[in-house]
This record gives C-alpha cells, structure tokens and sequence, in this order.
C-alpha cells in the first residue's frame, strides 16, 4: 500500500498564493516520484521557524485531530529543510497525541508511530529508489549521513547515555562518540571511494582534451528534458527517461556530429536541480556534476511551459554559479518541450508572443526554442553549438 503523507510548507508571509501552490504542487510531484499519496497539502505562514518544532503546534494538531492521526496518516513531511532536534520534537508530539488518542478511544494497541520527514529526507529517499550505479548509491549515502547524522539508525536524540554492556567500547565512552566515530570512519571511506570514480573520469575528461574533444553539459531543473535531449542529440540510446523528479543520478555521455565543421563533441547528461537544496547534497554529488564544471558550454534546458518558469531559470543559475565557482562557462537557454505549448489552449498569437518576450528576455543566451521529442526542431541548435565552439572545420 502507498504511504499516506500529509504534506506541510512553512512559508514565509510574503509569499503569494500562487508561488505557495507552486511550490507545494512541486513537493507533491515529489511524493509522487517516491510512490507516495497525499492526503492533505496545506501551508503555515511564519515569518520565522519555531525554534522547536519549525511547525506551529497548533496547525499539527488541528490536521492530526482531523484526519485521526496515525490511522490516516503514514507520514508528515515538512517542505523545508529542518534541524534533526525539531524533527524529533515533532515526532514525539504526535506520538504523544497518538497515546491520547487511544485512551480516549479506550484502545490498548501499542500506538502507530507517525514518520517525520523534511524536504531533504524526501529528496535522498527518491534518489535511493532511482539509483543504480556504485557511484551514486554511495554519493546518496555520504548526503544522508550529512543530513541525518543519527536519525540515520533511527536512534532519535537518546545519545548520550553511556554504553553500557560488554566491552569493546573504551570505559566512559558514550553512545554519541561511538556513533560519531563510525559515521566519521563510514564518510572517510565513501569519500575515499567516490575520489576514486571521481579520478577515473577526470582521466577520461582530459583524454578527451588531448584529443581535442569538446563538451557540451547539459544542465537545468529536473524533469526539463534533458535525458530527452542527449538521446535526440546523441547516439547514446541506453539513457533513462521518465516524467519523475531525480531520473538521472549519474552522468552519461555521448557524442554528436557537427556537420559543418565535421568534428564530433562529446554532450553530457547529468542529475537535474531543484530549489532548496542544501549545498551539502550539491557537495556530494561533486564528481558527478564535474561535467557541468569542466565543459566548454553548457546548454540550461528549461521546459518552456513550465508555469514557474523564471523562478527555475534562477535556481539553476545560483547552483551552476556556484558549481562553476568563478569560472565564465557560456551558456545557451535550451527552451525545451515547445509542442506542449499547443496544449496550453492559447491562441496562436498569444504563444508567438510569448516566446518573442521569453526570446527578447534571455536575449544574452541565445534563446533556443526546440522539442526533444520533435528531431526537426534539433538542426538550428546543433548549429548554434557548432557556432558556439569555436572550432575549425575539418577538410
Ligand atoms: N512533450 C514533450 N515531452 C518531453 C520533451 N522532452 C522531454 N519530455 C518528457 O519530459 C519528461 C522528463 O524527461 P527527462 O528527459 O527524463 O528529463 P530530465 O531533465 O532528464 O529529468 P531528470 O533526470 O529527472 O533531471 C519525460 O516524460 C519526457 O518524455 C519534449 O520536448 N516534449
Ligand atoms: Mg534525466
């Protein structure tokens, strides 16, 4: 049975009713991803955090007394990102309203323990589900033991009793530094392995210099169109494509064949971005996102569609910019999945308007409008690649 999640979004009290739609229709494609159902999306404005809870109590209680608590409920999941101390209280809180619950209704079952997930939780669960490789799987670890420290093992907050028992443990010591020291000994060695994937490619990125390959990443907010794309573009052909957030975990390559100067450059596929990540995830997943990094150019897919379109267009930006650290990659706007703006009921010259004022806006990047799934859009954006770099034709 698909977990019941209630989802919550602490917003600030200047946020709109539209951007706080937006943004809890996102966190429900998110559950929707994880294979999860929503039995209720709401919002709490706060202009700052419960230092103990983030939530207000009173809004969690209204929704717990509403729905039944864990009858109805699986698990609650916050839209922000939450320390591990509050995401404990709120645990407690409803296990304490879960007890009520039960002596009110003269129930003697042991009470059902509602989970308490934060939008990072919710993020490193979907990766663990759509991971495949070695490399990924131990890049989401290493992001999860930064996250969850010892909600890893499920321990709560009880640490710091002294471990007691037979001993292998140093006198004294208690269960805090032990699980410190193994969480530290286990990122050691994750880190350890992931330099070593990280070193064979960047072994592979610099052939690919010496022989004088240029790459072209491509980058964007997940689910743009981007493994679309490569497969449209390239001959790579075992690439995953999947209308969910987080599809792709890794990075894949392929090559493309510019016809004019008749030389090929390599086009990477990597993970996709979302807004509110913590920099901690970006850092794990360094060495996948060493493409973007290392490239030539970098195509920014957007779906063109996309009701929340700038708001995309800057997250992305404030991630590559600080992947790029400095660094002045160019970069061309790939407004991907035009046919779907068939779909939007607008009249002909309402969507020509639309795009001229998206094209005028982004005018510096050289605005693309293509469909991935439409390979007679794709010949005018292989020229500008070709255009933009800046190679000699090949007799
Ligand atoms: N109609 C239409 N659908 C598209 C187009 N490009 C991609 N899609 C669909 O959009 C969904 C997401 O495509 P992906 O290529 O997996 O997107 P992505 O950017 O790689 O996503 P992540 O790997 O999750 O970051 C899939 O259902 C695709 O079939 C397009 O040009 N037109
Ligand atoms: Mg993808």
């Amino acid at each position: 049975m698909k977990e019941r999640t209630v989802l919550i979004d602490i917003v600030d009290p200047e946020t709109n009713l539209n951007e706080s739609k937006l943004r809890l229709d996102e966190l429900e494609s998110l559950v929707k991803t994880y294979g999860g159902a929503s039995v209720l999306k709401t919002f709490q404005r706060r202009s700052r955090p419960a230092y103990q809870t983030y939530m207000g109590l009173g809004k969690l209680e209204e929704i717990l007394k509403d729905l039944g608590g864990a009858d109805n409920i699986d698990v609650i999941i916050l839209n922000n990102i939450l320390k591990p101390r509050q995401i404990y209280n709120i645990e407690e809180f409803c296990h304490k309203h879960e007890i009520e619950k039960q002596k009110e209704l003269e129930r003697f079952q042991v009470p059902k323990k509602i989970k308490v997930w934060d939008r990072v939780d919710l993020i490193l669960k979907i990766f663990d589900k759509h991971a495949t490789t070695a490399e990924a799987k131990l890049q989401i670890e290493l992001a999860s033991i930064k996250h969850m420290g010892p909600r890893i093992f499920g321990m709560g907050l009880e640490l710091s009793r002294q471990a007691g028992g037979i001993g292998t443990v140093g006198v004294g010591e208690t269960n805090t530094e032990i699980m410190k020291r193994h969480l530290k000994n286990r990122t050691k060695l994750i880190e350890d392995k992931i330099k070593n994937f990280g070193d064979i490619q960047k072994r592979q990125r610099s052939s690919r210099r010496e022989k004088n390959l240029k790459t072209v990443a491509l980058a964007g907010y997940t689910n743009a169109g981007k493994s679309t794309l490569i497969k449209a573009l390239t001959k790579k052909q075992e690439v995953y494509i999947a209308d969910a957030l987080f599809a792709t975990l890794d990075s894949k390559v392929g090559e493309l064949f510019l016809p004019v100067v008749r030389q090929k450059v390599m086009v990477a596929d990597t993970i996709g971005f979302i807004q509110d990540l913590p920099p901690s995830l970006i850092q794990a997943f360094k060495t996948t996102l060493a493409e973007i990094v290392d490239a030539d150019l970098i195509l920014h897919v957007i779906d063109v569609g996309d009701s929340n379109i700038k708001l995309k267009i800057k997250v992305v930006n404030e991630i590559l910019n600080e992947l790029l650290d400095g660094k002045q990659t160019k970069q061309i706007y790939v407004f991907n999945k035009s046919d779907l703006l068939e779909n939007k009921g607008w009249s002909e010259e309402a969507k020509l308007e639309y795009i001229a004022d998206l094209t005028e806006e982004f005018i510096d990047y050289q605005p693309q409008i293509v469909s991935a799934l439409d390979k007679d859009s794709l010949p005018r954006l292989i020229e500008c690649i070709e255009n933009n770099l800046s190679l000699v034709a090949k007799s």
